[in-house]
């Protein structure tokens, strides 16, 4: 079936003789200048990419491989400058994530500030790729945003290795910089952390799967379901996204989402258990013991594990969705509010909060967290991440914290894509309505002085995952809709909704020819 695809892809490419329609070039991220030129350059499986430095060599090969689909073998990575070649180049005056890329009749140079910038250049070349014409451009580009991220929720559903990183290639090549990945949940611990083996003998399994809407089901699958990551499993990751241009921020939930923690080592929650890890979806009312010292070693033993796994400068905490009905009973917590003259549980919190900060700063970290973690207030130096309404990350950027927005409104992939999912066969999701116009709406700096939004970082997709149990459906909840993420990210001061539209069809051929899954409703004009 590939085959005779690539077959009928090569036959295609010999007949260059037949004019084609040459269509505007089509980019996304829209790029910041884009000058058609004359002609087509023809790429073949002689068209060699040539790099100009040894640090150029990576991201070559992730080119000369990505594209290998159109042509059934990657293109020959070398150092020997050639004709009709693609040739990459570093240029220290453009930026950390500035290129160019000129596309003549002859031949094609990527210039970049960084070979993360080059990669980003070379991201936008596989989209002008027609079979194997590409049209004569000159393009310069460079993001709005230093943050553009997506988030994948491991717990809920557990992705393998080999999937996690077909998510991070879906990041590259829409040119995402940033990978948060949700480690931790009540449905499951998924990170290896040595000093603690029960977390995943124990907290990675579940001992079933609650079928259906949680809040209307009383079905369970009976199956036990698991999965975690090693540390060197992580490490490989780690590496293969930094490769791709692209950090990971990891997250562990603290203290709420943490029934799998508590299952594990019963000890951590405040009533001693016992505890299970979540079978069913929703908010567990046990959670992280903040009263007692053992909790906080517990938590410190677990980060320096995971800050050795990740050189991400931001480590995320969770800290969303924690109801405090155990700390208003524990004599340890209530002791803890006394003793420290705070005024309620969500000081409490605060208090947690602020000391994790504290210990992730003296070891050159910051901490990010949901934006509930302003109720219990937070020190000016952790950023937020804004889920619920904009108006928390409005709040937190007027008072001078950082923020990635990254609201459900406008960002929630989970969501259904149609206003009429039985109609339109949409699998069960979150019942809710996201349809990709609706991310492209976003404005980060909505109701923001000039001064404020520059606590805006970026923005970012988040992908729960209770009711995605693959990585082919979750391609379909991300694409096309990562791409409007990006485009905001990347590209806020030149966004255009119609014009994305009629861009869409180029970026839809990458997505075919590395057989990523993607919803279609965009392209059939349902919403
Ligand atoms: C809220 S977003 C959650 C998640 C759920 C999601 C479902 C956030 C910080 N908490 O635990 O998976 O809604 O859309």
């Amino acid at each position: 079936m590939t085959s005779l695809k690539h077959l009928f892809i090569l036959a295609a490419g010999l007949l260059i003789a037949v004019p084609t329609i040459s269509a505007i070039p089509a980019i996304i991220p829209r790029p910041t200048s884009v000058e058609e030129g004359h002609g087509t350059f023809v790429i073949t499986t002689a068209t060699p990419v040539v790099v100009s430095s040894e640090e150029l060599h990576t991201v070559a090969e992730i080119f000369a491989t990505d594209i290998t689909p159109l042509f059934g073998s990657p293109l020959t990575v070398t150092r020997i400058p050639s004709r009709r070649a693609i040739s990459l180049y570093l240029a220290s005056e453009l930026g950390e994530e500035e290129y160019t890329l000129s596309v003549t009749r002859r031949d094609i140079v990527v210039t970049g500030g960084s070979s993360r910038a080059v990669l980003y250049g070379l991201q936008s070349l596989r989209q002008l790729i027609d079979r194997n014409r590409i049209p004569a451009v000159e393009v310069h580009d460079k993001p709005w945003f230093t943050y553009r991220g997506a988030m994948l929720d491991a717990a809920r559903h557990f992705f393998p290795v080999a999937d996690v990183k077909k998510f991070i290639d879906i990041l590259a090549l829409h040119k995402l910089n940033r990978f948060h990945w949700h480690l931790a949940d009540d449905q499951g611990w998924r990170i290896e952390i040595k000093r603690y083996p029960e977390l995943t003998r124990i907290g990675s399994n579940r001992r079933e799967t609650i079928v259906g809407f949680h809040k209307t089901s009383t079905t369970y699958d009976g199956t036990p379901y698991g999965g975690y990551y090693t540390q060197e499993e992580i490490r490989d990751v780690v590496r293969y996204a930094a490769d791709r241009g692209i950090v990971i921020i990891p997250e562990i939930e603290m203290p709420g989402h943490s029934a799998a923690a508590l299952a594990s080592y019963p000890w951590l929650g405040c009533t001693g258990g016992p505890y299970e890890v979540w079978t069913k979806w929703g908010i567990s009312e046990d959670i992280y013991c903040a009263g007692k010292e053992t909790t906080f070693e517990f938590l410190e033993n677990v980060l320096s594990e995971v800050i050795d796994l990740f050189p991400s400068e931001l480590i995320h905490i969770g800290g969303d969705e924690c109801p405090k009905s155990r700390w208003k009973k524990c004599p340890f917590c209530q002791q803890r509010i006394h003793e420290n003259g705070l005024k309620n549980e969500e000081q409490l919190q605060g208090y947690l909060v602020r000391r994790i900060e504290q210990w992730l700063k003296a070891r050159g970290r910051n901490l990010i967290g949901w934006d509930e973690i302003l109720q219990g207030g937070v020190t000016p130096s952790a950023a937020v991440m804004s889920w619920r309404e904009p108006k928390y990350g409005i709040a937190a950027a007027q008072q001078g914290n950082h923020v990635v927005m990254a609201p459900w409104k406008n960002c929630y992939l989970d969501y259904y894509q149609t206003s009429n999912p039985e109609k339109y066969g949409e699998p069960l999701a979150f019942p809710r309505y996201l349809p990709v116009r609706q991310v492209y709406r976003l404005d980060p700096y909505d109701q923001l002085t000039p001064a404020q939004q520059t606590y805006i970082l970026g923005v970012q997709g988040n992908l729960w995952a209770e009711f995605i149990a693959d990585i082919g459906h979750a391609q379909r909840m991300l694409l096309p809709r990562l791409a409007a993420i990006a485009e905001v990210g990347w590209a806020y001061d030149r966004k255009d909704y119609n014009d994305f539209v009629r861009r869409m069809p180029a970026l839809r051929r990458v997505y075919d020819a590395m057989d990523f899954k993607y919803s279609t409703f965009l392209f059939e004009g349902i919403e």
